[in-house]
């Protein structure tokens, strides 16, 4: 196994907090206050995702775990054809889903090797060990850093065929005109015969979705609320979480979910590290994040205007999740 590729700039944090304290400022001065859901993913909140993975309301990891069991032969094949390459996971974390694919890639001797991608150095490290007591004639190299910082490195030291994975549906949690540049981004670093395997979100019962971004035990509301915890820790802030509530919509017209904090009563926060107080009224919402449910013509059409055509669409029996083959 190879030593970890560091690519992150980012050695101290400091970066990292002037960026959040910018988007904190930007996004509390909006008419429509915000936050951006990238911020959710700290310690805490990494945690509290792992348990939302495992509520009984939140189908998509149960669903796409189904699409990767079930149809791993196919997809292996699919994935070797034609010969050696490179397997790319974007945001890989623990690899528990792509280990489904791992496990059949090595069985059935394809020849390729493993190259997950992720900005937490810890995740990276933690999968690079468990790897090599899991499966030791892997070949691994994880990388840590952004993705489009990870594909560049790719582009100039593995020139081999690359099939990258983008699962969990974090195709969703774009706005509308980001997921298409993401997928196009993606694109300029492939070429014919490269491959991506792109996990969505399908349209279904808007009971279903609502239920699993309202949970009954409140994990995802404690999960939304972490934000004004990270906020208060990270920038001084003096959120009072209490006078906070998570509520989340599904609108089944255009399959976004929307996630809100709304405040409860009228109040002000003061951010230190922004030397700024902000005004909330009574109910005032702040938007967190958007969970954008696909239907197959949207998946379609979103591939081509990137420069990709879907080679295959896997799904799960219920026809709740698709994990999508594109190819260039
Ligand atoms: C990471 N992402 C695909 C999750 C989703 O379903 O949009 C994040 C999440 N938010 C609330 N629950 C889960």
């Amino acid at each position: 196994t190879a030593p970890l590729i560091n690519l992150s700039q980012k050695l101290d944090g400091t970066e990292d907090t002037a960026a959040f304290a910018r988007h904190v400022a930007e996004g509390l001065s909006q008419t429509q206050k915000t936050l951006l859901s990238r911020y959710f993913y700290d310690g805490q909140g990494s945690r509290l995702f792992q348990q939302i993975m495992e509520l009984p309301e939140y189908y998509l990891t149960r669903c796409e775990f189904e699409v990767l069991q079930t149809h791993k032969q196919a997809i292996a094949a699919h994935f070797s054809d034609p010969g050696f390459f490179h397997l790319v996971d974007l945001g890989a974390g623990d690899a528990l889903k792509t280990k489904i694919l791992l496990q059949e890639l090595t069985q059935s001797q394809k020849g390729f090797d493993y190259v997950p991608v992720d900005i937490s150095g810890d995740a990276m490290q933690q999968l690079r060990g468990t790897l090599q007591k899991e499966m030791p004639l892997l070949e691994v190299q994880a990388v840590v850093g952004e993705y489009f910082s990870a594909l560049d490195w790719m582009h100039q030291h593995k020139p081999d065929r690359k099939v990258v994975l983008f699962l969990g549906s974090n195709i969703g949690n774009f706005k509308e005109a980001e997921s298409q540049n993401f997928l196009r981004s993606v694109r300029r670093y492939l070429k014919a015969g490269d491959k991506l395997l792109l996990g969505v979100d399908l349209r279904k019962d808007p009971e279903t979705v609502l239920k699993a971004y309202s949970d009954a035990s409140g994990v995802t509301a404690a999960f939304n609320l972490n934000l004004l915890t990270r906020i208060n820790r990270e920038l001084g802030g003096n959120f009072n979480l209490e006078q906070f509530r998570h509520y989340a919509l599904y609108n089944p017209q255009d399959g976004v979910m929307r996630s809100f904090l709304v405040s409860k009563i009228e109040q002000e926060v003061h951010i230190g590290a922004l030397q700024q107080s902000y005004h909330f009224d009574a109910w005032e919402t702040i938007h967190t994040e958007n969970s954008h449910k696909y239907t197959l013509p949207q998946v379609e059409a979103l591939a081509s205007a990137s420069g990709f055509k879907v080679e295959k669409v896997f799904q799960d029996k219920q026809c709740r999740f698709a994990d999508v083959l594109l190819t260039v």
